[in-house]
């Protein structure tokens, strides 16, 4: 379960509706062209908080039967609506997922205890592991190294997908936890977690960087730093551009310059404007050769 993993992108057509096809490509331009390690679908990147119960079944079921064992499959079934997480858990467990992962419950402000309860009741329903899916920035929770402490008491739940610039929480989790699965989630930091000896990273970049983002780490991991810094800079140089552009807009209109059917992002997400969709172009063209 380390290495590089891919939050995967999910293809929608212009009515919101999953286009299977694009989906498909994904999957194998993921592990044919990018060779990461591994999937995490139905994240923010696959636009999970967006879709039904019905799609994100119906996403998990196809990126399994694309991907078969190829590759290790982690599936994010984090919901606010408890009984959804557990039946999406109990969903892709069945399917044969490698990892479920939750992100933590948010909108309410949940205290440590609720959250707590949250984990253990989603992996307690089945028999399966669980990756913390910590993202602060975007969920309004942060957790000491004392409560991510009390949620490895589960032996389940087995790590965490930190997405988060504090790297002296990193540091000191790696250094408590050492048995414990530690992902980095931001791409543009990925060197500085790499350092830190985290077992792999998870990222939306991935979907069209991931062989640089796989130099970074295995660079970084044979303390080859100043070859690595390079990779990041050019690395980082891309992310930048994409961001500056609309996130997951521009990853899926980059993809298509390398004959992936992306499709388009669902609604209320914009779509790119002619410009928009030219400047991505533009990147691909500078970054993908
Ligand atoms: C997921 O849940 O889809 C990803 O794991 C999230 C991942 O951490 C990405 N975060 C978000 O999109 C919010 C990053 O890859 C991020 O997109 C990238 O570092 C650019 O900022």
């Amino acid at each position: 379960m380390k290495g590089i993993f891919t939050a995967l992108m999910c293809a929608f057509d212009e009515q919101g509706n999953i286009h299977e096809k694009g989906l498909r490509q994904l999957v194998r331009h993921n592990i044919d062209v990018s060779k990461v390690d591994g999937l995490y679908v139905n994240g923010s990147t696959g636009e999970n908080f967006l879709i039904s119960t019905e799609d994100k079944k119906r996403i998990f079921e196809i990126v399994k039967d694309e991907a078969g064992d190829q590759v290790k499959l982690i599936a994010q079934v984090g919901a606010l609506n408890i009984d959804e997480a557990v039946e999406l858990a109990k969903y892709a467990t069945d399917l044969g997922y490698d990892s479920l992962s939750a992100v933590t419950p948010f909108y309410y402000k949940f205290d440590f205890e609720e959250v707590k309860d949250y984990y253990n009741t989603i992996i307690n329903s089945v028999d399966n592991t669980m990756i913390i899916y910590s993202i602060p920035a975007l969920t309004g929770v942060n957790m000491s190294l004392e409560q991510f402490g009390e949620l490895f008491e589960n032996e389940k739940i087995i790590g965490v997908k930190f997405t988060a610039p504090d790297f002296y929480l990193l540091e000191r989790l790696r250094h408590a936890y050492p048995e414990k699965l530690i992902y980095s989630g931001f791409d543009e930091m990925l060197l500085s977690a790499a350092v830190l000896n985290v077992d792999g990273a998870i990222g939306s970049t991935f979907n069209v960087n991931g062989a640089r983002a796989r130099s970074i780490f295995e660079l970084a991991q044979e303390g080859k730093i100043e070859e690595a810094r390079e990779i990041q800079k050019v690395t980082n140089d891309l992310i930048s551009g994409i961001l500056a552009n609309g996130l997951y807009q521009t990853i899926k209109e980059m993809l298509k310059t390398q004959g992936v059917e992306a499709g388009v992002c669902r609604k209320p997400m914009k779509q790119l404007s002619a410009d928009n969709v030219k400047v991505a172009q533009d990147l691909a063209a500078t970054f993908l050769t």
